[in-house]
């Protein structure tokens, strides 16, 4: 395995960066080592989420904005989350945008992360990333990820702002609110403008919005009709991206949203060292052992948890002393 040059990675090597994500991703040893000795390096970047239902130009969309900040100068890393999840697979694969041309281009990373199922989570490992991405100094950060679970939601939290793409189709709006984007969205793209419905599709949301609880120094969620693929309506985006970032710094509620971030990470990391320790300590077998007995009714659940949670406090009993 070869060894990750941490000047390298701070000094925006790609190389380097990719293998060092490819490092954590996979769980190798030393990755947390790793993590740690970046971790003085991170705090710079300004991450976006885009987020929203499969193929509404998520990633066509971001192949603009990642033009724009290139010519104000700005660095863009770009992590998509899960590209082969079964609901862009099949058919709409042919489909997709492909964004490797791009990311030949100085000052532009681009990453797919295929982590579902993996240990410690899909957020976890793209917080991770992200962390090795903002050492090597991209100032922008933007996190694709296809809005229908849990996870998804959870990647958009990492965020600094959230973009939620819809598009002009109806019942769209609707798919969106059910899975929770609607609370999550810090503006909307209605992308596809090109298409037949996309003023009412903006109306629809806007009318939406005004049930989100709300006062006169709320942050106000704009609307903006885009057509990614033919560039119109991004500079508006990239632009309320900025306004949104400038809301956030001027109010406080950055800092706020980022340590409550790091607070998040942290019970995280401590609850899944703890977990980890829990079943290996005796806890699984004792679930497996007795699992049948609560079926045959011998055991409630409740019972056997107490079981499993006093024989961790007997092994960190048998441990200290
Ligand atoms: N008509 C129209 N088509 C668009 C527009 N933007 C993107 N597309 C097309 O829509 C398809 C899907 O675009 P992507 O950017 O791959 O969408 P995505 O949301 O990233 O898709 P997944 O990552 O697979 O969920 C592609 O064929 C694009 O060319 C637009 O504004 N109008
Ligand atoms: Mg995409």
């Amino acid at each position: 395995m070869a060894t990750i040059d941490i000047k390298k990675i701070l000094n925006k090597d790609k190389r380097s960066v990719a293998r060092a994500i490819t490092h954590i991703e996979s769980g190798y040893d030393g990755a947390v080592e790793l993590l740690e000795e970046l971790h003085k390096f991170t705090g710079k970047a300004y991450k976006v989420g885009v987020t929203g239902p499969p193929g509404a130009g998520k990633s066509t969309l971001t192949l603009q904005l990642i033009k724009w900040f290139k010519k104000e100068g700005k660095s863009v890393a770009v992590i998509c989350v899960d590209p082969t999840s079964p609901f862009t697979g099949g058919a709409l694969l042919g489909d997709r945008v492909r964004m490797t041309e791009v990311s030949n281009l100085d000052g532009v990373f681009i990453r797919s992360m295929a982590t579902r199922g993996s240990l410690g989570g899909l957020s976890g490992k793209a917080v991770d990333a992200s962390d090795i991405l903002d050492a090597a100094g991209y100032d922008i950060i933007i996190y694709e990820t296809v809005g229908v679970g849990q996870s998804e939601l959870d990647i958009a939290k990492a965020a600094d702002t959230t973009i939620v793409v819809l598009v002009p189709e109806s019942g769209d709006t609707v798919q969106a609110m059910k899975a929770g984007l609607m609370e999550i969205a810090d503006f909307f793209v209605v992308n596809k403008g090109d298409r037949p419905g996309a003023e009412q599709a903006v109306a629809a949301i806007k009318t939406m919005l005004q049930f989100r609880e709300h006062d006169e120094h709320t942050w106000w969620p704009a609307v903006i009709k885009t057509s990614a693929h033919e560039n119109k309506g991004v500079d508006e985006v990239a632009r309320e991206i900025l306004r949104h970032k400038e809301h956030l710094e001027t109010t406080g509620k950055l800092a706020v949203r980022r340590k409550e971030r790091e607070k998040n990470r942290l019970e995280g990391i401590v609850e899944g060292a703890i977990l980890s320790e829990l079943w290996a300590s005796g806890g699984a077998e004792l679930l497996h052992g007795s699992i049948s007995e609560v079926m045959g009714k011998q055991i409630s659940p409740f019972r056997l948890a107490e079981k499993i949670v006093n024989s961790y406090r007997e092994f960190l009993k048998e441990k200290n002393f």
